[in-house]
């Protein structure tokens, strides 16, 4: 796989090595995902200069203060999105209901899920954040309902995110590796750096909030204290260990050095099944991490097989470098 080449003459030759309707469609959305990435990007660059940081002084469906750049992200996506003749409906994190594309317009074969700005109360601190999305199959011959989108992480067709930091980066995978793209910002392209990107099956660095600790459950407990023990303990090895709090990034450095992300159940708050949502966060984050070579669980089920009940439901994760993850899950079938 050769680098350098731009995201336009990839997804060129990705659809002429399919030679599927179906996958040309689908790169001509993604391509829709990937300008919206941009102009995001922009707006988030530009935060304080243009008056877009700070509070929107409303809550999401979640409950969670919104940021005016949670509201303006969601927007562009819309509106780089809802002209493609492939999309049948979105839904999103900033969203209580689906949006579903005009019935005057045929009805497309996609349905386009997002985060549009995870992360984003590091926004207005200057630390990464990110946009996250999901595509699945839209039923044929109908308007989409709710319930249509409640499909297993194993029926999305393409996940990737973009990561706003020192540089601004898109990867994204259609189910054959997980590639990166950079953005060069003197032409406007994402051009490939980063061509099938995989995780080290062994790693010594994780990834979780340590102020929930006295909430979270013995394998949980058994796994982070057996890190923190290091050579003085059964690991007999260091850790490291890293929280950004925007779940883009800790993924994005998975992805290029290992690592092992969670945000586990706990009984901080017994309504909640997590911190984090399956539709537009867990699962699309899964289907990257799987895809280059990872490990994605609750701790008890792979994340992926997980059949939704509800659009914006919560999940708990512990996702990435793959002997790592079993680990921790080893660790939770032994408490059965
Ligand atoms: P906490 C951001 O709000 C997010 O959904 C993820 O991106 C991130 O990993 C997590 O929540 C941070 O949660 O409890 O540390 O603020």
């Amino acid at each position: 796989m050769n680098t350098g080449i731009s995201l336009a003459q990839f997804i060129a030759e990705q659809s002429a090595k399919a030679a599927d309707q179906d996958v040309t469609d689908l790169h001509a959305l993604l391509g829709h995902v990937a300008t919206a990435c941009k102009v995001i990007g922009n707006a988030v660059a530009r935060g304080a200069l243009t008056g877009s940081s700070g509070s929107a002084g409303t809550d999401n469906v979640q409950g969670e203060v919104q940021k005016k750049l949670d509201i303006i992200s969601n927007e562009i996506l819309i509106q780089q999105t809802e002209w493609n003749e492939h999309i049948a409906a979105m839904a999103s994190e900033e969203m209580e209901d689906i949006y579903p594309m005009p019935t005057s317009r045929q009805h497309g074969k996609y349905l386009l899920v997002f985060d549009p700005l995870d992360g984003s109360s590091n926004v207005d601190v200057n630390v990464s954040v990110g946009t996250i999305f999901s595509i699945l199959q839209s039923p044929a011959g109908k308007q989409p309902s709710a319930a249509d989108f409640l499909q297993p992480g194993t029926a999305q067709v393409c996940a990737g995110y973009a990561v706003y930091g020192p540089s601004t980066m898109l990867v994204f995978t259609t189910g054959n590796g997980v590639h990166g793209f950079t953005l060069d910002r003197e032409t406007g392209e994402f051009i490939l750096t980063h061509a099938r990107m995989t995780i080290p099956a062994d790693t010594r660095e994780f990834a979780i909030n340590a102020s929930n600790s006295r909430f979270w459950e013995a394998p949980v407990k058994r796994y982070i204290e057996e890190c923190l023990a290091g050579t003085t303990g059964p690991r007999g090895q260091n850790f490291n260990m890293r929280w950004v709090a925007s779940m883009v990034a800790e993924v994005h450095r998975i992805l290029v050095r290992g690592g092992v992300f969670m945000y586990p159940k706990d009984t901080k708050d017994l309504a909640k099944a997590g911190k984090l949502r399956l539709m537009y966060e867990a699962n699309p984050m899964s289907f990257i991490v799987e895809q280059a070579g990872g490990a994605s669980s609750t701790g008890r089920a792979r994340i992926m097989d997980v059949q939704p009940d509800q659009l914006h439901q919560r999940i708990p994760v512990i996702l990435g470098s793959k002997n790592e993850v079993e680990r921790v899950v080893r660790y939770h079938q032994e408490t059965l």
